[in-house]
């Protein structure tokens, strides 16, 4: 049934001037952009300072290099985790793809809340241009651990004898953009469980929906947690209140459980859609039914469940109890299991598919092969024995990027590949977007692998330098050259989409990949409504062989 002919669900929206037309869109495909372009000019900024960390290790301290003084380089590091974690990661895929397909996946007209979700997307905007601001008033040099009781003790900068606690700007800022994901987590569970087209029954939803879900849980349960804990380090360094302060009676470690009570949540907030996005990639370029579509499903629902459980594997080494340390190692365990099976399950569905490598597929090949890695040496830090050697070193660093930029990250810009000519009518150049990946996966793994090895040999994490000792100059040598070609390909990426969105040759083909889940059947671009007809859903998303018979949804 063509779900784009007849036309009484037709509407407009109110005609207003640019840029008025989008700040005040209540449309769900116009605050997905919005996202998109704010996430990845604040992901540009991010990137650049990622730059200059690596630029200062270049060489030894006794080469007397300096890029970044010593006492300005904990403002970097802090500086360049806020975005990418608060304004890039964990908005991430939900803000952009998710805004714009979740929908289009479902058969709906919008999300249930539009103009809640339009509120979402400004209290992002409020709470970063905070974040941002902050580093007027002296930045943080805190880590965007904030950790206590330095958070709480340490003020940056006075002017005319006016104490400027630009931590506390951080901290509230950080909680301004809590609150626009929990919104958009209240949206994404309402829409899934109120707006789904007739015949589609839960195990009928494409799993990049799934991942919505289950994310969407984590956002509502996970974020109020970390909302309270920041505002309560707020107060206590304005008040006379022990919280987390010893000096005042308070406690760091229950800070430190509040802290990762939501943090260690917030990292499958940042890998579950993009796993999502992966899970549409993969069949689509193997021209093949998942394999496994069940089990995915529910793996995305125990990793988030599980993944609740795990948050004390960040504190092996502050001295919490024996029972403690095993039942967090023991859990942290478990996890690997729901993302073992969905490793496998991608590998199963590619297996004896017909591969088409276009750029969506090369960077969800990259995402498997990144996050094994991440996965692995996740292992490593969730067991005691190894953990208290590698724990706050640059195996750390190593671990977090190959698994949140290496996953997350190459997870949602494979889905922009993928969603492009559905977004914007327009097709990108496959020679410029295969281009960028190379520069990217092969500069990736020389600026992270290095790091895995330098952490085991001892080099501590968030230092500015280093001693002159051979292995160190070396790796620390290959790790920033590393870092100028991921560099050059995030630029090669910038110039791929612009000269997508300028030059690139205007489609209206509805379903250029031959993917068979309901989102394609929409026109391209989709117009405001989405479809003219309600669709309804006869068969599983996945389900290649009726698709190719009928073409059904
Ligand atoms: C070209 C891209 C990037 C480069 C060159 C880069 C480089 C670095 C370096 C060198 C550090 C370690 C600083 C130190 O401990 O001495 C660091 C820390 C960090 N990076 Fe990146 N990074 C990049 C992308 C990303 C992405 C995409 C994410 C997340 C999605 C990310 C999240 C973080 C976090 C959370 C820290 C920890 C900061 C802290 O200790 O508080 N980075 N990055
Ligand atoms: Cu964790």
């Amino acid at each position: 049934m063509d779900v784009n002919t007849t036309s009484y669900l037709v509407y407009e929206e109110k005609k207003r001037p640019f840029p008025l037309n989008w700040l005040l869109s209540v449309d769900h495909k116009r605050i997905g952009v919005m996202y998109a372009f704010t996430m990845f000019t604040f992901f540009a900024v991010a990137v650049s300072l990622g730059f200059l960390l690596r630029l200062q290790k270049l060489f030894p301290q006794s080469s007397g290099w300096e890029i970044i003084p010593a006492d300005m380089y904990g403002s970097v590091f802090t500086l360049h985790a806020i975005i990418m974690i608060f304004l890039f990661i964990v908005p991430g895929a939900p803000a952009i793809l998710g805004n714009f397909f979740l929908p289009l996946q479902i058969g709906a007209k919008d999300v249930a809340f539009p103009r809640v979700n339009l509120l979402s997307y400004w209290l992002y905007l409020i709470g970063a241009i905070m974040a941002l601001a902050g580093v007027l008033v002296g930045g943080a040099d805190t880590g965007w651990t904030f950790t206590v009781p330095y958070s709480v003790t340490t003020h940056t900068m006075s002017v005319f004898g006016i104490e400027f606690n630009s931590v506390s700007w951080m901290l509230t800022a950080a909680f301004v953009l809590g609150w626009g994901t929990i919104l958009t987590g209240i949206n994404f569970i309402v829409t899934v469980h109120r707006l789904r087209a007739k015949g589609m029954g839960f195990f009928r939803m494409p799993l990049f929906t799934w991942s919505l879900y289950a994310t969407s849980w984590l956002q509502v349960l996970a974020t109020p947690v970390v909302g309270i804990t920041l505002l309560m380090v707020v107060v206590e360094r304005f008040m006379p209140i022990g919280f987390f302060d010893p000096n005042k009676g308070g406690d760091p470690i229950l800070f430190q459980h509040l802290f990762w009570i939501y943090s260690h949540p917030a990292v499958y907030i940042m890998i579950l859609p993009s796993m999502g996005l992966i899970s549409e990639i993969i069949p689509t370029f193997s021209q093949k039914p998942i394999f496994g579509y069940k089990s995915i499903a529910l793996a995305t629902c125990s990793i988030a469940g599980v993944g609740y459980l795990v948050w004390a594997h960040h504190m092996f080494t502050t001295g919490i109890s024996d029972i403690a340390v095993v039942t967090f190692s023991f859990l942290t365990f478990l996890v690997g299991i729901p993302t073992a099976i969905k490793v496998f399950n991608w590998i199963a569905t590619m297996y004896r598919g017909s591969i088409r490598l276009e750029t969506p597929m090369l960077y969800a090949i990259a995402f498997i092969y990144n996050f094994m890695i991440g996965g692995l040496t996740g292992l490593l830090l969730g067991n005691l024995g190894t953990d208290i050697h590698l724990h706050d070193t640059d195996f750390v660093v190593g671990h977090f990027h190959y698994t949140m930029f290496g996953g997350g990250a190459f997870g949602i810009i494979g889905g922009i590949f993928h969603y492009w000519s559905k977004m914007t009518g327009k097709q990108y150049s496959s020679k410029l977007g295969n281009t960028a990946f190379t520069l990217m996966f092969i500069g990736f793994q020389f600026l992270y692998m290095p790091l895995l090895y330098l952490g085991m040999n001892g080099m501590p994490r968030r230092y500015h330098t280093y001693p002159d000792i051979p292995l160190f100059n070396t790796w620390q040598f290959v790790s920033t050259v590393g870092s100028w070609v991921l560099v050059a390909g995030v630029i090669m990426l910038f110039v791929t989409w612009i000269h997508a969105l300028w030059k690139g040759k205007p489609t209206t083909e509805r379903n250029p990949w031959n993917s068979s889940t309901l989102e394609w059947q929409t026109l391209t671009p989709p117009p405001l409504y989405n479809f003219a007809v309600e669709p309804v859903v006869t068969r599983d998303p996945y389900d290649y062989e009726k698709f190719r018979k009928d073409g059904s949804t």
